[in-house]
């Protein structure tokens, strides 16, 4: 079951730049490395991690920027599992040399 507004408002406040997405029960973020190499190291921590709890971000990279989108396809919308991943990915890059 996705997220109720209630349970989302405030992880979704704990968060720092993401964005609901317009046509979908998603999150977004577009993350800005110093260079490939970053950016890359940065997928990597993420995909291990995603691996680990069987929870895998959508994304798209184009040299120094990570473009994610996250949501639960089981679920078909928002829940704490992609909220979780967000967190995760936020103190990830912020361990990483930004552009
Ligand atoms: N990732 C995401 N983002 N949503 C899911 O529903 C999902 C997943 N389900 N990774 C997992 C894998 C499922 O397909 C496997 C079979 O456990």
């Amino acid at each position: 079951m996705p997220l109720t507004l209630e349970e989302r408002a405030p992880l979704l406040a704990s968060l720092s730049g993401w964005s609901t997405v317009d046509d979908r029960d998603a999150i977004h973020k577009r993350f800005t490395f110093a260079d490939f190499n970053a950016a890359f190291a940065f997928m990597t921590r993420v995909a291990l991690a995603a691996e680990k709890a069987d929870h895998h971000p959508e994304w798209f990279n184009v040299y120094n920027r990570v473009e994610v989108t996250l949501s639960t396809h089981d679920a078909n919308g928002l829940t704490r599992r992609d909220t979780d991943l967000a967190a995760f990915m936020d103190r990830a890059a912020a361990s990483l040399a930004k552009a």
